[in-house]
């Protein structure tokens, strides 16, 4: 297949410090969109221009260099309004796309479940809804391409108001799927097992480290988190329950990544998987210590939980990949941790840090349950951590830790 031929266009609003990384990044982005780069061109500018975002020379300049090159398109590193895509189109008689294209063709590569493609398909949908008019210019004239492919497809042949069908539909089909994974929530919040969430910028290492801790932990040893060098390896959510070596148990959860401005239709479609980390007793932050721009991409992974809603969670920084450093720096700061999850390095501390922040609030006692609410010892059993058990008498005697909801629902038996 021959790859499309690109030409990047950035504009750096006020100096922004972040501007080549950003640059560097959408290139990744056009990469794992299977799209070549053939150039780079930017502006230095105080605000997006009102008809073509860039300068109308830089507009020039941007056509002179397609017709040079060869190029295919042109992507743009913002998320661009439909009159800018409109008026672009127009002017530079090339297809025009942006920064949230990129990222929506590549959850669309991506998703694997049913739940994750509908998701994908109603971001682009809500995406292409109010760009139809330009979107349906260029797809008379070509029909594939970066930005066309995926789920999405067929959407941009249709007319504003089957599109429109069809979001309702998707949102429709979605609600199902979302009520599926709620009464698993509430199944877990019911046994009151605790929930850690993987967080963090995409391809900082949470499957990898999903796996260290499954390595690390006297859980049953079966790897099963897709890690990989690519943006946006992990898509839809996936669960293990984690065995401490002292009976203590969580469940964790690793889950999508986050990039700079992740488009917010993509936030508002994924809202469902999101709140598995809204939800969480701990989240772990996971931070790609090596990358020379990780302290911007922390706070934009500390935006976007902000957007859904996180705020009095605790946060455990995770600082990965310090194999890849020089030095590693040593622990500075509180509820942060140096680790490496390629070689466990650190990970049976992380271990602790974790089961501390979990069962600071747990309580040895002593109980007495009489022989017919036997299912509560059952119910312990499973959940808690059973010290002692003896048959009594006039029931079973055991010594236990409690959390404290199990602490509040069982004070009556505590002796
Ligand atoms: N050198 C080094 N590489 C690591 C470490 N942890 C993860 N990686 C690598 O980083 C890449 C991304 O790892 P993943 O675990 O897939 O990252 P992720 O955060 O799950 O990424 P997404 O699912 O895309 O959001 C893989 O190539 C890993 O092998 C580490 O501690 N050291
Ligand atoms: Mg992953």
């Amino acid at each position: 297949m021959q790859l499309e031929q690109a030409i990047l266009v950035g504009l750096n609003i006020n100096d922004d410090p972040n501007f080549d990384n950003s640059m560097i990044e959408l290139a990744n982005l056009a990469e794992a969109c299977e799209v070549n780069v053939i150039g780079t061109i930017t502006q230095n500018k105080e605000a997006p221009t009102p008809n073509y975002y860039v300068g109308e020379g830089k507009v020039q300049e941007i056509k002179e260099a397609a017709v040079a090159l060869d190029a295919d398109l042109v992507i743009f590193n913002d998320e661009l309004s439909p009159s800018h895509i409109r008026n672009l189109e127009t002017a530079l008689e090339i297809k025009v796309i942006d920064r949230t294209v990129l990222i929506l063709d590549i959850f669309a590569r991506r998703a694997k479940t049913k739940e994750a493609m509908l998701q994908v398909e109603l971001a682009q949908a809500e995406y292409f809804m109010p760009r139809i008019v330009g979107a349906y210019k260029y797809l008379s004239r070509q029909k594939s391409g970066t930005g066309s492919k995926g789920p999405g497809e067929q959407q941009l042949e249709l007319d504003r108001r089957i599109l429109r069908d069809k979001i309702t539909k998707l949102k429709h089909d979605l609600k199902d799927l979302v009520q599926i994974r709620r009464t698993q929530r509430d199944k877990r919040k019911k046994n009151e097992v605790f929930t850690v969430a993987l967080t963090g910028y995409t391809n900082s290492g949470k499957s990898t480290l999903m796996n260290s801790i499954i390595d690390v932990s006297s859980t049953h040893k079966d790897k099963y988190a897709f890690e990989k060098n690519m943006l946006f390896a992990t898509l839809e959510t996936k669960t293990r329950r984690i065995h401490l070596d002292n009976n203590h148990i969580f469940l964790l959860t690793d889950t999508v990544g986050f990039i700079d401005r992740l488009p917010h239709h993509l936030i508002e479609a994924f809202k469902s998987t999101l709140e598995e980390i809204s939800e969480a007793s701990l989240i772990l932050h996971v931070i790609d210590i090596s990358n020379p721009n990780h302290e911007n991409q922390i706070h934009v992974v500390e935006d976007v939980l902000r957007d859904i809603g996180v705020s009095d969670i605790p946060i455990v920084h995770v600082y990965n990949k310090t194999d890849l450093l020089k030095d590693i720096p040593l622990n500075s700061r509180d509820h942060s941790i140096f680790i490496s999850a390629i070689n466990n390095y650190n990970v049976p501390r992380l271990l602790d840090l974790i089961d501390f922040e979990l069962y600071k609030t747990i309580t040895k006692v002593e109980m007495l349950i009489p022989f017919d609410k036997a299912e509560i010892y059952s119910e312990l059993k499973e959940n808690s951590n059973v010290l002692e058990t003896e048959y009594l008498d006039n029931g079973i005697r055991i010594v236990v830790e409690l959390n404290n909801y199990h602490f509040n629902k069982y004070h009556s038996f505590i002796k």
